[in-house]
């Protein structure tokens, strides 16, 4: 691989809802600009950026992938990223990497909830897109109402570029709107166009969508606007460049139309990314997180200035180890380099950097600032971390996401199989950041986190082959909390006085709520020396471990205060762990007398459904606890927006799809906790009990 310079990068994340075809669209334009030999297939398993077994096995992607190709004198690194909503913080995470978005969007079924969701992450990161059409050859591919969902979603400055020749199987190609001729394409063929002028059946529409471009072009610029109003246009030039500026200040986004999978339309994609795509240095600058006084607020996106990177995602691969991936923000990185982990300061060293095609790695020699690259075996680093010349320390900012909405209790199926579970899920946690996993300090389960069922099911899957690892899933667990709604005064005392050294503590405490968040406060306000300075971190200490082992079903305590106001102590006796003991003895008197409760997490839940399933959804959501929040219709569908409880929505993806056939999709993230109803709270006090292994009370 040749070595680049910023001007002449383009790094792009291909996202949008799953299915729409964006791993079908980079695999036609690596084939196009003849970085692979064939035109790899999602459905045959074969493509550059779907290359792992969990992905090929399910024909989706799983996690982001970066791929290169060259078209004419420019690198284009492509991000891959997945569309499925639980996989959907992987194509939030490589955003900061790239420079511009392609938002795919099936040509049949329009925006989708992921659309929108991604669309809002890009709005975050202020970043420059375009929108391709993708699956224009299906049936039911419709511009006009493509358009339509795209305008209303997403505002009047989506613009076509482009019209689409044909729609369905006579889908040939493309007019493009500013050179204004037309580009026909061979199903299935190289993807390069035949040239010609525009069908004469077309050219009205054309010239139409070609003064309305030019328009939305000359709005945003004075010169060109004067040039407007003088000539009645503007020169083919003028509206390359004025188009340029207008992407990249996010004031228009154009629209294109293609078949990844028929490889048509592709190299219109490739020139328009070349053209109108922002450059790698095009930014300027970067801003640095803010950490401490004396780091810089930015640094230039530069060869000249030292070289600093940003690890944006890393893979934890049982034979090549770990594979670090990274956007060099600024300077020349050196093959052999070595450079200062400012996250986490160690110095690591880069031997062998390269440019990922998939899973394989290209070497090079260099990567120049706004480049992307790969490394392998670092030490320390993990995604999110900044490194750079010793000297000019900075540090970027991390993307952050919501908690994992699921957990599961997993089992490891042999002995064999616990002592290297802890082991093979450290490595997977390294490369997914939104896998969690703990002991449940009560019951002693393993447990794990995640974004939904899928998600663990592929966690599962990776363990058995990544890591010869076998375990059981048990039912969901739903992470409720426990909390109090009323106040207490109590007396917690600790005397064990019988012969030889002895134990003594004695507190005093009230208790009171906090709101919800509020976790939790300690205040002491012992006047006196009623209890000696030293023992006051024990009797915390003894409440927040009691704590934390719950109340009323073994869930942890949270939102309340401890107010420590009088106690008792004795020369000898006394001691730390008398003094604990003593807050534990205190807490569990006040949780009697506090009204404990049950804290439930509620799901924020956005279903998208076709209108005729909008009834029966509604009813189902009813009978699950839901509040609906709102609705709102789109292009034939229906989406329904509302806050469940997490226990009830723990089977959603299997459950909708059996109520739609398959034509339903929902997101949802983590909102809030609110109290259980009474019914939901005996159930749940009694199932922990029966787990405990305690009896179960007999109802009165
Ligand atoms: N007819 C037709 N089918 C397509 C086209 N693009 C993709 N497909 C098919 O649509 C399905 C999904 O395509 P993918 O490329 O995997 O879509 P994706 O956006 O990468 O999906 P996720 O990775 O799950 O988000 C596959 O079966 C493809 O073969 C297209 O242009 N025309
Ligand atoms: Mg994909």
């Amino acid at each position: 691989m040749k070595n680049y310079e910023g001007a002449n990068i383009r790094n792009v994340a291909l996202v949008g809802h799953s299915h729409s075809g964006k791993t079908s669209l980079a695999s036609a334009m690596l084939f196009t600009a003849g970085a692979t030999q064939r035109l790899g297939r999602v459905d045959e398993g074969n493509t550059v950026t779907d290359y792992d077994e969990e992905e090929i096995g399910r024909s989706m992607s799983i996690a982001a992938a970066t791929a290169v190709l060259e078209w004419g004198k420019t690198k284009i690194n492509l991000l891959d990223t997945p569309g499925f909503n639980m996989f959907i913080h992987e194509a939030e995470m490589v955003l900061p990497a790239v420079d511009s978005a392609l938002v795919v969007v099936d040509a049949v079924s329009g925006v989708e909830v992921v659309t929108e969701r991604i669309w809002h992450y890009a709005d975050k990161f202020l970043l420059p897109r375009a929108i391709v059409c993708t699956r224009m050859d299906r049936e039911r591919a419709d511009f006009t109402r493509v358009m339509e969902s795209l305008t209303t979603a997403f505002g009047r400055t989506v613009v076509p570029v482009q019209l689409p020749i044909g729609a369905e199987k006579s889908f040939t190609g493309v007019v493009d709107l500013v050179k204004m001729q037309a580009y026909n394409y061979e199903m299935g063929g190289n993807g390069k166009a035949k040239v010609g002028p525009i069908p004469a059946n077309m050219e009205e529409e054309a010239k139409a969508a070609h003064e309305r471009l030019v328009e939305l072009v000359a709005e945003g610029d004075d010169k060109l606007m004067e040039e407007f109003f003088e000539t009645g246009t503007i020169g083919e030039e003028h509206i390359v460049a004025g188009l340029h500026n207008a992407i990249r200040e996010d004031k228009i986004f154009p629209v294109l139309f293609a078949s990844g999978l028929g490889n048509m339309g592709t190299d219109e994609v490739l020139d328009f990314i070349v053209d109108y795509m922002p450059t790698a240095v095009e930014r300027g600058s970067v801003k640095a997180a803010a950490v401490g006084d004396a780091a810089p607020a930015e640094r230039k996106i530069s060869d000249t200035e030292p070289v600093s990177i940003y690890v944006f995602k890393t893979i934890s691969d049982p034979f090549s180890g770990r594979i670090s991936f990274f956007k060099v923000y600024s300077g020349v990185l050196k093959n052999d380099a070595t450079l200062q982990n400012f996250t986490r300061s160690t110095s690591e060293k880069f031997a062998h950097i390269s440019t990922m095609q998939g899973k394989t790695a290209v070497p090079v020699n260099e990567l120049h600032a706004g480049d992307i690259g790969a490394v392998a075996k670092l030490r320390d680093t993990l995604t999110g971390d900044s490194l750079g010349e010793k000297a000019a320390p900075i540090q970027y900012p991390q993307v952050t996401f919501a908690e994992p909405a699921i957990t599961f209790a997993i089992e490891p199926k042999t002995r064999a199989d616990e002592d290297k579970l802890s082991n093979g899920i450290h490595k997977l946690m390294e490369e997914d950041a939104m896998l969690r996993f703990f002991r449940d300090p009560q019951t002693k389960e393993f447990l794990i986190a995640g974004t939904g069922q899928q998600h663990i099911e592929v966690v599962v899957s990776k363990l058995k082959n990544r890591y010869h690892t076998e375990v059981n899933l048990k039912a969901p667990k739903v992470p409720y909390r426990e909390t109090i709604r009323g106040r207490a005064d109590v007396q917690g005392r600790h005397k064990k006085q019988s012969g030889g050294h002895g134990q003594f503590g004695d507190c005093k405490i009230k208790m009171e709520p906090l709101q919800r968040g509020g976790h939790f406060e300690f205040a002491n306000e012992i006047f006196g020396g009623a209890i000696p300075k030293n023992f006051i971190p024990a009797v915390e200490k003894g409440i927040v471990e009691a704590a934390a082992r719950g109340f009323l079903a073994g869930y942890p305590v949270v939102d309340f205060k401890v107010i420590l106001y009088d106690g008792s102590y004795h020369d000898v006796d006394s001691n730390e762990l008398s003094f604990k003991t003593a807050g534990r003895i205190a807490f569990r008197k006040a949780m009697e007398q506090a009204k404990p409760t049950l804290l439930e997490p509620i799901m924020n839940v956005e279903i998208t459904i076709p209108d005729e399933f909008a009834g029966s959804i509604m009813g189902d959501l009813n009978s699950r606890r839901g509040r609906i929040q709102g609705m709102d219709n789109k292009a034939g569908k229906t989406i329904v927006k509302a806050e469940v409880p997490m226990a009830e929505m723990l089977t959603y993806g299997t459950d909708l799809t059996s109520m739609t056939q398959g034509r339903g999709s929902f997101s949802m993230e983590m909102d809030h906790y609110d109290f259980v109803p009474a019914l939901q709270q005996e159930k749940i006090i009694a199932a922990a009990k029966a787990e405990r292994g305690e009896e179960v009370e007999e109802e009165e």
